[in-house]
């Protein structure tokens, strides 16, 4: 019964089917991150193309290495034999590694033996604690303080991370907070809305800082990412679920995001839900915005990713009971689009490290199997326009203009 009534919500244009797969009519509108024509490709792909084919489209197949296998191998093109003999250990930093994704990230790296993660946590003990928690070694990671909340603690991560003298290799923007129960507005310490300003603000700020350390680094494949999600893309079916992101001509943010005149970024109600999801499109444009500028002159890959539907983290921790309950079932039987922690990791950890994910201004999601495969962002997520434009707005709030 709980399960019809959550059908009847569902508009005329979506049907459920008995095996528990979900359609949608609309041609562009995906389910679990892929467009319909990529559904078809994932799913033809090996029996379709020839053997030749399929190396030219992704080396993966003619290596056998499957899509989760985490490598830190580089590449050809990227590191002669010798730069691969004398291989440092790497040094990604992630935001919010005490739960979740970032968590189930690091201990992925770790496990590798060749990656040192610096946990860039808010609250100190919580991230020691997940650290031994899931059975890090203490050699493998090292916690430092950051509150993406607050401007002035972002910059004090930058300085403390330099006096640490470690070079940084691979920057993971992965903390995020949803508020989906909240009425009003919460603020970060510069009086931004908490959402935008955490998830998007604080780590504009932290990755445009970083940027100077990464392009120091000797490493063979210096990368930023900054996570996504399906939820800020309109071309699917997750992101037609109302509240639906929209930045509108951004007019909230460049007033201030302060509440004096709106706390969202289209300048409309306070809305939670809607806020996080702008906050998620912030991040995709953010990544692409960061390619255009910078991947030719420093070499860093640049890329964002959905990693699919991690039901079970602290990000619902604000939600109604009845949803933390129902929210993980619904994924895994429902939409199918459920992973769990430790396969999210694995996808997040391939994008900090494994050669086949090297290229840059790519926004990653991964099929059924585990592919991975390079997706389309909606329009508005890759609307170069905007991307400017909020990059403008954006450095003028962090103060950087
Ligand atoms: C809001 O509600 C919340 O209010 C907000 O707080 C926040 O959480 C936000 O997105 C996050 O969601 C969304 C609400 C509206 O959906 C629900 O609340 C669904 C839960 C219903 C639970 C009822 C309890 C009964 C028990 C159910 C048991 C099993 C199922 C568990 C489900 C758990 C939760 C997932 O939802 C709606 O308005 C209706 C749903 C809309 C469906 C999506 C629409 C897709 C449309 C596709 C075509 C769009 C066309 C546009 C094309 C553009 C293309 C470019
Ligand atoms: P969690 O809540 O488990 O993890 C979020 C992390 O962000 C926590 O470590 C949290 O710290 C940290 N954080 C929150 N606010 C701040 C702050 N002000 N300063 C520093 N750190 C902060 O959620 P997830 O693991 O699910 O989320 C990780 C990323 O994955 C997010 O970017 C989210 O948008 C994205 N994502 C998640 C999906 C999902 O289905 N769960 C799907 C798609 C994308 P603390 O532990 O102290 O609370
Ligand atoms: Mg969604 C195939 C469909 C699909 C996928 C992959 C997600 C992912 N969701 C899908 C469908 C639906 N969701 C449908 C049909 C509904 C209406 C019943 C629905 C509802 C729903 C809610 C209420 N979904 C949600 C919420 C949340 O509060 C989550 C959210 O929007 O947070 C911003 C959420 C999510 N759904 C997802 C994913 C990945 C989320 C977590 C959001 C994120 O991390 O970006």
């Amino acid at each position: 019964m709980a399960l019809q009534a959550a059908y009847s919500l569902l508009p005329s244009t979506v049907s459920i089917h008995k095996e528990g797969k979900l359609t949608a009519s609309l041609k562009e509108t995906t389910l679990t991150g892929l467009s319909f024509s990529n559904h078809l490709r994932a799913d033809k792909i090996s029996t379709l193309l020839t053997a030749k084919e399929q190396r030219r489209q992704n080396p993966r197949f003619s290596t056998g290495i499957r899509a989760q296998t985490v490598t830190a191998t580089p590449p050809a093109n990227e590191a002669s034999p010798e730069q691969k003999k004398t291989q440092r250990k790497g040094t990604a930093v992630i935001t919010g590694a005490s739960s979740g994704l970032g968590l189930a990230t690091a201990k992925a790296l770790a496990d590798t033996g060749k990656w040192h993660v610096v946990m860039a946590c808010r609250n100190f003990l919580k991230a020691e604690k997940a650290a031994k928690s899931v059975g890090m070694s203490k050699e493998d990671y090292t916690v430092m303080h950051l509150d993406l909340a607050s401007l002035e603690s972002v910059k004090q991560f930058v300085d403390s991370f330099r006096r640490s003298e470690r070079a940084l290799d691979v920057l993971v923007c992965n903390a995020a907070v949803y508020q989906p129960t909240a009425k009003e507005p919460s603020f970060t310490a510069e009086g931004f809305e908490l959402s935008v300003g955490t998830n998007h603000l604080g780590h504009f700020l932290l990755s445009r800082l970083l940027l100077d350390d990464l392009k120091k680094s000797d490493y063979p494949s210096k990368r930023m990412i900054i996570v996504g999600s399906i939820t800020g893309n309109t071309n699917t079916l997750a992101g037609n679920v109302p509240p639906k992101a929209n930045l509108g001509d951004l007019r909230g943010l460049a007033s201030g995001l302060n509440g004096q005149n709106s706390s969202m970024i289209d300048g409309g109600e306070y809305d939670g839900a809607k806020a996080y999801k702008d906050s998620k499109v912030c991040n995709m444009l953010t990544m692409q915005e960061l390619h255009r500028r910078y991947h030719e002159e420093t070499g860093v890959t640049f890329a964002s990713l959905y990693p699919g539907c991690i039901a079970t983290t602290g990000l619902f921790r604000e939600h109604i009971p009845l949803f933390r309950l129902l929210f993980p079932p619904f994924q895994k039987y429902i939409t199918k689009g459920y992973v769990s922690e430790e396969e999210a990791g694995k996808r997040l950890a391939q994008v900090v490290s494994d050669p086949s994910l090297g290229k840059s201004g790519v926004y990653w999601s991964w099929n059924n199997n585990s592919s991975s495969f390079e997706n389309q962002l909606s329009k508005e997520a890759s609307d170069a326009e905007k991307a400017k434009k909020l990059w403008e707005v954006s450095e003028k709030l962090v103060g950087l203009a």
